[in-house]
């Protein structure tokens, strides 16, 4: 229903207004290469959606108006009173987990703020906690040298200044008649500016850009009015109307700096700047009993994400006492220690020159090509052969030297009997020119 509702917003949205771009923006204050080059690099991230809404164990702001009644949910803020919650203890899992920057939902669309607002008493002061969530994390990453990362939605149920109410009302009641969205974006951009000013946060990741209140022209001018107040802020692209989003396509034509395919690995892409958002198990908000993914497929997505030269940005939602779940922290903290093995075939490096397969995929850096082995059917993997390179040597990362034949088509290695990881061993292939000349290899590998 949600995907719907999202699609919907989208598709009335792209009908009624071309979408506008970078192209529309004074080019002097698009974020810098050098800025998103950092960014690109950081490849891994922590996203964190939480909210009084923990309290039932339901979806961050799309359960309100559908399994908790509006009523209800517009005053759990009154009994939310995480006392367990410990900003270093989230930061320190984050760091543990080898994540190199955490994105908090500081308002999602259920409106609340996580952090004092001198513009609304839908706060967390207004809580029996009354301590600074956005605050101490923010802290707590400068301490721990994790980027800290600022979530807001655009669109804001609650706001008596937002038209929209229920998004899943058909009659025309779920709109607020006496809304004035003029009133409204300057709550946003209130509300944005003591966000910058009092967290100076790296990155800014707005969402959910889709309902027609919220224009391009509106976008074109907050991403235009965040420059400045921050130059070298990053903006992700749901600021603007086009996005990767659920289940479309990759876009490159879209307002911000990057794009944010969501819960699947966008595909590879030299050119467009991307970061996949995904959640370890299925809720973005904490749910009881919520189904966790496999270590395979956590340390698979973020091998793949990379190979496809994208960051991932990694969902926790911690529960109603400020705690994440021991099985979820410990989860994270196995990609932590796999990626203390192999973080070199991770971070900094690019994608391709392999589209990834779900055999393989590729990492590179300087004249190194990191194979990511995630499966194979016996002890010779053959993979097509990166045209006019010679490989110097080939090993296992930290490991033994793996034997290989190339010709003009095909390399092929004779892996070790067992493989050092399960899930992804990398094998490092040095070559004898820079990794990022090699063009990518879009022909379908039969990996
Ligand atoms: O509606 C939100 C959803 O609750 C969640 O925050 C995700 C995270 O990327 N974004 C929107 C759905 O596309």
């Amino acid at each position: 229903m949600k995907k719907l509702v999202i699609a919907l917003g989208m598709l009335l949205t792209l009908h009624t207004a071309t979408a506008q771009t970078n192209a529309q923006l004074d080019q002097h204050i698009l974020t810098s290469k050098k800025v998103m080059d950092e960014f690109m690099g950081l490849r891994f991230g922590m996203f964190i959606h939480w909210g009084p809404i923990a309290l039932r164990g339901t979806e961050i702001g799309w359960s309100r108006h559908r399994e908790v009644p509006a009523a209800d949910y517009d005053t759990l803020y009154k009994v939310f009173n995480p006392t367990k919650f410990n900003a270093e203890e989230w930061v320190k899992v984050a760091r543990d987990a080898g994540m190199k920057y955490l994105t908090i939902t500081a308002k999602h669309h259920d409106g609340f703020c996580l952090w004092p607002s001198a513009y609304t008493d839908y706060d967390i002061m207004s809580t029996p906690y009354k301590k600074d969530v956005v605050g101490a994390l923010a802290k707590a990453c400068r301490k721990y040298g994790i980027k800290f990362c600022i979530y807001y939605s655009v669109l804001d149920w609650h706001y008596p200044d937002y038209p929209v109410d229920n998004p899943y009302d058909t009659t025309g009641k779920g709109i607020r008649k006496d809304a004035q969205m003029d009133k409204y974006v300057q709550y946003m951009k209130n509300q944005l500016k003591e966000l910058i000013t009092a967290y100076d946060p790296y990155m800014l990741w707005f969402d959910g850009p889709w309902e027609k209140p919220w224009t391009e022209a509106m976008a074109l001018d907050m991403y235009t009015y965040l420059k400045t107040i921050k130059k070298d802020v990053i903006i992700n692209n749901r600021i603007g109307k086009k996005f990767s989003g659920v289940g479309m396509a990759s876009t490159a034509d879209f307002l911000g700096d990057y794009d944010t395919p969501e819960q699947r690995i966008g595909g590879l892409d030299m050119n467009t700047p991307w970061e996949s958002c995904i959640t370890i198990a299925d809720q973005w908000a904490w749910k009881p009993h919520d189904k966790m993914k496999s270590l395979k497929t956590c340390i698979q997505t973020l091998a793949k994400t990379a190979a496809g030269n994208g960051n991932l940005l990694f969902n926790i939602g911690p529960m109603p006492d400020g705690t994440m779940e021991p099985a979820q922290v410990a989860r994270v903290r196995e990609m932590g220690s796999w990626l203390k093995k192999y973080g070199a075939a991770i971070y900094q490096t690019a994608g391709g020159p392999y589209v990834p397969t779900d055999n393989y995929a590729t990492t590179r850096k300087g004249n190194k090509i990191y194979l990511h082995v995630f499966q194979t059917s016996g002890q010779t993997l053959t993979v097509p052969a990166f045209p006019g390179v010679h490989i110097k040597k080939a090993y296992v990362l930290n490991g033994t030297t793996i034997s290989f034949k190339q010709t003009a088509a095909d390399i092929a290695l004779q892996l070790p009997a067992v493989l050092p990881d399960s899930n992804d061993t990398v094998i490092v292939l040095e070559i004898d020119k820079p990794a990022m000349s090699i063009a990518v290899i879009k022909k379908d590998n039969k990996g």
